[in-house]
């Protein structure tokens, strides 16, 4: 089904707003952000939404701090319902005239959720990408109450870098990821040169949003998250950036640095410039990834930039040949749920898919206006802080094996969730899962399923360990880890079957082999701009990820999960414990 909807909004009307910037320098590094009800109008011809936001507002300021100067926030809980968005499960996955109710505006039929109305806004702040200590880092059952506050102290011992804070409510991140952007910077990122500010750098924070009809079916601008029996993530048809829905940018004849993050719940998105109909994807040079910049400028891959959801990336864009009047679009052509189908670039204008919940592939435009034409030169090395880990380093790493598994539940919604497994030498049981790769078999044990269920990831600071997530599942999970950033390793294609006995809480049998299934189409190749300082990797369906991850320099309790948050809020996320060296011989 390829036929594409009108769209009940103008593309391309509104400008892109850029956020109020919040220089943490400039209030002696300490800060108040309160999370507030607000008003906000998405879109020209849409009346206003209540949101729920920080200061009020969709995104909420842009934090700016200096590495090693330490900011503290007071995060103030003033939120008031009620709760500003409807939330509800229609009821057949596609209207009266076979189009997937996801592809649409409005209710389609379903019912508001009671549950989700009554809620009252407990809510807790991670910073995504901060090198936090565990007590500020926003652990997901630690609520703030309206009226309550919390005060967070931020270290910034890291390197320069785009993160972005949000709520991390437990059970419910899926309904309010009011979002703001927070950039790191430091002076050997500023020796570059780099664009940093208003006009030429410039955060794009992209999210799909959804929003109810009346009546007459006009929109109403009231918020909506909504799945459907067949797909439990909410995937919307409205591509807002920077609280815009399809917003133009008027931009003078010079290289542009864009600050881009995927903030939707479930979204991936692969970006492509267009320009008369053509991709222009060489006008783009990546230079930065989640946590900062590459070693060297990244081409992008030849079918657009993948970004799923909390992925970032620091775009350096060239206008600088280009006439005013001149016009670029940027569009999506990732299908939903993403499962990492190709899809060529070329194509991109037609990339409208409503059995893929892509009703408009639009994402925001570039419009050249007049000034002095800037070309300019940067270096060809960009940061030298850091490199792979050596065979040396991982030689001795512990090793941690984590599935990723659909569960099917009688009567209701399949779960997406993870199994830690653990190696068993008993070759006797049954319910377990095997890993065959060249002749050698490993044999585990799923030993947790649920948030709740008992720790046993232990890793010790400053030690490297190398986890590997095996994906048992047909989507592409965006697996995220708290505190420090990792690096990947390996990306390889497997085959598997899941037996009889399948996937029950403690018991996953299946059998892996590290070879290509036939019937695979994908690649499982590293892009180029995936080999940064990452801390959240994409794992394809028929594909383990290696990554090596070393935490540093804070211990305690934090929580690694799927980043799409419907996958996280049902369970699709576990805790693990960073320990100093010189306890480990005291832990029972
Ligand atoms: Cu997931």
């Amino acid at each position: 089904m390829t036929r594409t909807l009108v769209p009940q909004l103008a593309p391309f009307i509104d400008g892109l707003p850029l956020p109020q910037r919040l220089i943490a320098e400039e209030h002696n590094g300490t800060l108040v952000v309160r999370m507030r009800m607000g008003e906000h109008r998405f879109h020209r011809d849409m009346p206003v939404s209540k949101i729920w936001g920080y200061d009020g507002n969709v995104p909420g300021p842009t934090i700016e701090a200096e590495r090693g100067h330490p900011v503290t926030v007071e995060w103030r809980n003033e939120l008031e319902g009620p709760f500003p968005l409807v939330v509800t499960r229609a009821p057949t996955h596609a209207d009266a005239r076979g189009v997937p109710v996801q592809c649409v505006p409005g209710l389609s039929g379903g019912q508001t959720d009671p549950n989700a109305a009554s809620l009252t806004g407990h809510a807790v702040v991670h910073l995504h990408g901060g090198l936090t200590p565990a007590v500020y880092d926003g652990w997901a059952e630690n609520l703030l109450a309206p009226g309550q506050s919390a005060v967070f102290h931020y270290p910034m011992d890291q390197r320069a870098a785009l993160l972005w804070y949000h709520d991390h409510v437990m059970g419910i991140t899926r309904f309010d990821v009011y979002a703001g952007l927070w950039i790191v910077r430091d002076q050997s990122e500023r020796e570059l040169g780099l664009p940093e500010g208003p006009p030429f750098e410039v955060p794009v924070l992209i999210q799909d949003r959804n929003f109810d009809l009346d009546e007459q079916g006009r929109l109403t601008g009231r918020l909506v998250h909504k799945t459907d029996p067949e797909v439990m993530e909410a995937f919307a048809p409205f591509t807002v950036v920077n609280g815009k829905v399809w917003p133009a940018l008027d931009v003078q004849p010079a290289i542009h640095r864009l600050r881009v993050i995927n903030a939707s719940n479930a979204r991936t998105y692969r970006l492509v410039l267009v320009r008369n109909g053509d991709p222009e994807l060489d006008r783009i040079t990546q230079i930065g990834t989640d946590h900062g910049l590459l070693r060297a400028p990244t081409r992008m891959p030849p079918d657009g930039l993948v970004l799923a959801s909390a992925e970032r990336a620091d775009l350096l864009v060239d206008f600088s040949d280009l006439a005013p009047g001149t016009v670029l679009t940027l569009f999506n052509t990732a299908k939903a749920p993403f499962d990492g189908s190709p899809f060529a670039a070329t194509g991109a204008e037609r990339a409208a898919d409503l059995a893929g919940l892509l009703p408009h592939p639009e994402v925001m435009r570039f419009r050249v206006v007049p000034g002095p034409a800037q070309r300019r030169v940067f270096p060809v090395t960009l940061a030298t802080d850091y490199g792979a880990p050596s065979s040396a380093e991982l030689a001795d790493a512990k090793r941690r094996a984590i599935a990723l598994v659909e569960r099917e539940l009688e009567g209701e919604t399949n779960m997406l969730t993870m199994r830690e497994l653990a190696p068993v030498q008993d070759s006797d049981s049954t319910g377990l899962l095997t890993v065959t790769q060249d002749g050698m078999t490993t044999r585990y044990r799923a030993v947790a399923a649920h948030f709740e269920d008992v720790t046993t990831f232990f890793p010790v600071l400053g030690e490297y360990e190398v986890w590997q997530l095996i994906n048992l599942t047909g989507d592409t999970h965006p697996i995220h880890v708290h505190l420090d950033p990792f690096q990947i390793l390996s990306r390889r294609p497997i085959r598997y079957e899941i037996s009889e006995e399948g996937i029950e809480d403690l018991v996953i049998a299946a059998a892996i082999t590290l070879e290509r299934d036939p019937a695979d189409q994908l690649d499982h190749t590293i892009d180029d701009n995936e080999r940064g300082l990452k801390d959240t990797v994409r794992v394809n369906p028929n594909e383990v990820v290696e990554i090596a991850v070393r935490f540093t320099n804070y211990s305690g309790r934090y929580m690694y999960h799927c980043h799409i948050l419907e996958h996280e809020d049902r369970d699709m996320m576990r805790p693990f414990v960073t320990m100093p060296m010189e306890l480990m011989p005291f832990m029972a």
